[in-house]
């Protein structure tokens, strides 16, 4: 089938406003946040159906043309972008939108994979529940991305990945069979769970259109603190004291360094709350029962005098909370406003964090002069951005060697929550041992034998 030919076959499955082929209409969709990976496609397709979005993946199964299904596309590894020589379209499940019904009572929510994920924490919270994924972008990113890429963000020490979150799901396969599974179910053993291979897959072994999602009780007290800390050492000292105080009421664990206030005051225009510090830490507890900011700050209290912090500030509004958290919000755009820089997604075990950071340091300043690490993220649960902002003619790809290696020598993950994508297949078939790689090219094999769902990501 020739491609015009083709493109009309979709517009008999779709309404007016399904397809889209004017190259300016396209372009935000080839393109991603970071604008770093560029691509093209036949089309932009928008279904409004999941049984519209299976019309389209089995025309485009018989006609052998390849699927890279798109959410908010504010994802950092280039997954949503279309790479490759192949005939391709691009899904964007944007129409996909609604939230099709939060029960209170049984604490969990339908969703369809277009949904962006704020309001979907904003339909949670009206029933007085929390959807406890919570994530910088989350203003722009869908459900479904969320879902596809196993998104982690701030809550992670307290809730978990996405994954956790995920009772049951509907998915498109490769040949446009359409499974739904939105089971309302906390307890399903009945058989093998194969929505977990959908979820965090990146669209490379089906197409992820609508959820159930777990929620968890709206806590009802919170207290957000920004502290000083003089190392990572001392954060993990904190942090263990936090843990066996209010640890069941931790649901955030921040460490920054330095040099991402600088970026944000340079770029962002916005100020600590403190003097200037080698690092900091950002931490939140909440609980439905009053008492937690009285209890949280004798435990800062007692971090004080142990010296793990230098200086703090407890917010005393949920303005000031909202502002501390814009601080850490901001960091990837400041850090994108100063230049070029090369992004890390790690993680470590949490007691390796301190050890970790000095190792990928000295080896990245050894290996690379002038360049700066920006280190920040969810040192809660292990996860660092070791982003490297980089003089130019820096070789990038060495400099991704020298922070990896350092990774694998405390047997960390050169992804914990951003994914592979493109950005990061070749570091996966570096990194990833022989016999994992095998199964996993098993499991696409089974699932998209004609390699046609979002091809070059993950498994390049
Ligand atoms: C965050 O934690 C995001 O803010 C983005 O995961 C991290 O910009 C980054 O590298
Ligand atoms: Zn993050």
């Amino acid at each position: 089938m020739d491609a015009s030919s083709f493109l009309s076959r979709l517009e008999t499955l779709l309404d007016s406003r399904g397809l889209v082929t004017a190259p300016d209409d396209m372009a935000p969709h080839l393109v991603d946040w970071r604008g770093l990976f560029r691509g093209e496609a036949l089309a932009v397709v928008r279904p409004r159906t999941a049984q519209e979005v299976a019309a389209v993946v089995a025309a485009c199964a018989e006609a052998g043309v390849a699927v890279v299904p798109q959410g908010g596309n504010t994802g950092l590894a280039g997954g949503a972008v279309p790479v490759g020589p192949a005939p391709q379209i691009l899904l964007s499940l944007s129409r996909l939108n609604a939230i099709r019904k939060v029960d209170r009572v049984g604490m969990l929510m339908e969703v369809e994979a277009g949904c962006i994920l704020q309001t979907a924490q904003e339909a949670a919270r009206a029933a007085g529940r929390l959807l406890p994924v919570s994530l910088a972008a989350e203003g722009t990113a869908q459900v479904g991305g969320v879902i596809s890429t196993n998104a982690g963000g701030i809550n992670v020490l307290r809730y978990g990945m996405t994954r956790q979150l995920v009772l049951g799901l509907e998915v498109v396969l490769a040949d446009g069979t359409l499974v739904n599974a939105l089971r309302p179910l906390r307890k399903d053993n009945a058989g093998y769970d194969w929505k977990q291979l959908f979820i965090g897959s990146e669209g490379t072994l089906g197409l992820v259109t609508a959820a159930v999602l777990r929620l968890v009780p709206a806590p009802q007290h919170k207290v957000t603190a920004l502290l000083a800390v003089p190392s990572p050492e001392a954060a993990l000292a904190l942090l263990n004291r936090v843990q066996d105080e209010v640890g069941d009421q931790v649901s955030a664990f921040e460490l920054i360094c330095g040099l991402s206030f600088d970026l944000l005051k340079r770029n962002c225009g916005l100020d600590l709350p403190l003097a200037p510090a080698p690092w900091l830490v950002l931490m939140q507890a909440d609980s439905s029962l009053a008492g937690i900011a009285d209890k949280v700050e004798e435990v800062l209290a007692g971090a004080l005098e142990a010296e793990e912090a230098t200086d703090g500030v407890v917010a005393s509004s949920e303005a000031q909370a909202r502002q501390l958290w814009a601080l850490r919000e901001h960091i990837t755009e400041a850090e994108q406003r100063e230049g070029p820089s090369v992004k890390h997604d790690v993680s470590v075990p949490i007691a390796d964090i301190p050890a970790f950071l000095a190792d990928a340091e000295a080896a990245v300043a050894a290996a690379h002069p002038g360049a700066r690490a920006n280190m920040f993220g969810h040192a809660g649960d292990g996860n660092i951005h070791f982003n490297v902002l980089i003089p130019p003619g820096t070789d990038k790809a060495a400099l991704n060697r020298t922070v990896h290696d350092a990774v694998a020598r405390f047997d960390g993950s050169i992804s914990a929550e951003h994914g592979i994508g493109q950005y990061r297949a070749g570091e996966l078939a570096h990194y990833k041992p022989a016999a994992e790689l095998a199964l996993m090219r098993r499991i696409k094999a089974a699932l998209d034998p004609d390699g046609r769902l979002n091809p070059g990501k993950v498994l390049a």
